[in-house]
């Protein structure tokens, strides 16, 4: 998919989250796991900063995203979150996740999906478990995708697959690799589903 994007702000306080606009599309889970990798990948560009050092992204990075090039304003926003620890959790989603990242969650009107991000390549996480979990009951449209799927063979992503969406408690989880490219048409066809039924609900065209 061809598309324009730039970054827009970057906010650690609601208060400085950009007036509610286009649909957002935000990138969740554990550091490390490849959220900017697959931000950069679907958007075709060196946008969000990777690095082989977990915790690298700090604050909510917002893109803006066109598909008709002549559209003065964003047509969706793609949202980079900082990602939760390996370790502990404990009542809020993660103590070690930052506090500002449960509001924009939890009340961002925009939001049409989060994409809840889960290493393919190692077993089921608590911590992603309590995520999945608290998106769950808090109603959040979300949606579960299996990164670095090119650190496996076949066989052995398919039942890492199986194993996380029995443990994860969802209908599918999608392989996806930033490196190879593989899944991200998929991606991008559940992210436009979503903007979709979000336009359709906030009565936009
Ligand atoms: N093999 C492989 N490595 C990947 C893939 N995606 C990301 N990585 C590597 O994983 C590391 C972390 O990637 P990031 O995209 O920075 O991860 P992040 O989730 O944004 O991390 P934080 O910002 O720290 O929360 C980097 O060394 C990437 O090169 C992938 O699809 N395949
Ligand atoms: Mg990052």
């Amino acid at each position: 998919m061809k598309v324009r994007a730039k970054f827009l702000t970057s906010a650690v306080d609601p208060a400085k989250f950009p007036a509610p606009s286009a649909p957002e599309i935000a990138f969740a889970g554990r550091s490390n796991v490849g959220k900017s990798s697959l931000l950069n990948a679907l958007a075709g560009g060196k946008l969000a900063h990777v690095s082989s050092t977990p915790g690298r992204t700090r604050t909510i990075n917002f893109f803006g995203v066109n598909f008709d090039l002549k559209r003065p304003n964003p047509e969706l926003l793609l949202v980079d979150l900082p990602g939760y620890g390996y370790a502990k959790i404990s009542k809020s989603i993660s103590a070690e996740w930052p506090t500002f990242i449960e509001p924009y969650l939890r009340d961002r009107e925009t939001l049409a999906l989060a994409v809840c991000l889960v290493d393919s390549s190692i077993p089921p996480q608590p911590s992603d478990h309590q995520l999945i979990t608290w998106l769950r009951q808090h109603q959040r449209p979300f949606l579960v995708v299996g990164t670095k799927a090119d650190k496996l063979s076949r066989n052995k992503l398919n039942n890492s697959l199986r194993e996380l969406q029995v443990a994860h408690e969802v209908g599918a989880v999608l392989p996806v690799s930033a490196e190879t490219g593989a899944g991200l048409k998929e991606l991008w066809q559940m992210i436009l589903e979503a903007t979709n039924e979000a336009d359709t609900a906030s009565g936009q065209p």
